[in-house]
């Protein structure tokens, strides 16, 4: 598999999905739809980017599989599955904060998180113009600076989380941030899965854990990790999922983990 290729597919194909979004923004955003909760909100930004990824990736490799936020799954049993999430950090964007990203992964094998495997990640933030990618085996970068996960200090991690759309699941995942809270020098919640393990791979955080996230919330992002040196695991099966996900240097993730009990 020439993975180079694939990932040299991803990053141009997210850095003009990121600069479409861009424009959308600038030009004002409509709300489409609400999914799962009142506050799960898309765009037609989302479903526009979306699009653009998804015809470009059928130009360039006809057959693949392509599992997208805002389209589903297509083509299962195919070599490669693209697993996008076209806008990540959805309401950060309709707010007009710049913390969004772009998340493209291509993994081998059905498009089940439980099972695949990534070999290209890649999450690009587009007000920044960063761009983080990773090929398995061959690290993770930040353009052309390798990346590596921080080592945690005498004070604590600086440790990132989120929260669920549904105001039910609050109260767990408070409880969560508290028994994480004694690992950490402060916490963080960006808005954004994708950029938060981005940035546990750049060292930019040492952890990053939450509950409730969907494939191409992680498919990219936890590669980066994993390539930068990281250790990503969650539930159900140990595997980043819906129950949850860990993203750390190996000392802080053990520590995350044993607070977590999982
Ligand atoms: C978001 C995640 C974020 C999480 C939000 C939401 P979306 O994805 O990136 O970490 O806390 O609840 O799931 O909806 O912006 O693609």
């Amino acid at each position: 598999m020439d993975t180079a290729s694939l990932a040299d597919l991803a990053v141009d194909i997210a850095r003009e999905a990121g600069d479409l979004a861009r424009r959308r923004r600038e030009e004002g955003v409509a709300i489409a739809a609400t999914k799962s909760a009142i506050a799960d909100i898309v765009t037609e930004a989302d479903r526009e980017v979306e699009l653009l990824i998804r015809a470009r990736l059928d130009a360039a490799r006809p057959g693949d599989g392509f599992l997208g936020e805002e389209s589903g799954a297509e083509r299962s049993g195919a070599e490669i599955t693209w697993v996008v999430d076209p806008i990540d950090g959805t309401v950060n964007y309709a707010y007009g904060s710049p913390h969004y990203a772009v998340s493209i992964a291509a993994v081998t094998g059905e498009p089940d998180a439980r099972t695949w495997t990534a070999l290209v990640g890649v999450v690009h933030q587009p007000v920044t113009g960063e761009t983080f990618h990773a090929v398995r085996g061959e690290g993770a970068w930040l353009g052309d600076r390798r990346l590596h996960v921080g080592e945690v200090g005498e004070a604590g991690g600086l440790v990132a989380t989120g929260f669920g759309y549904d105001p039910a699941t609050h109260a767990g995942d408070l409880a969560r941030v508290a028994a994480v809270m004694p690992l950490a020098r402060d916490l963080r919640r960006a808005g954004a899965a994708s950029l938060d393990l981005a940035y546990v791979a750049a060292g930019r955080l040492d952890g990053y854990f939450e509950r409730g996230l969907h494939p191409w919330d992680h498919a990219a992002g936890g590669l980066l990790v994993e390539e930068a040196g990281g250790v990503v695991t969650g539930a159900p099966d140990g595997r980043p999922g819906r129950e949850m996900t860990v993203a750390a240097g190996a000392v802080l993730h053990a520590r995350i983990v044993e607070a977590l009990g999982l």
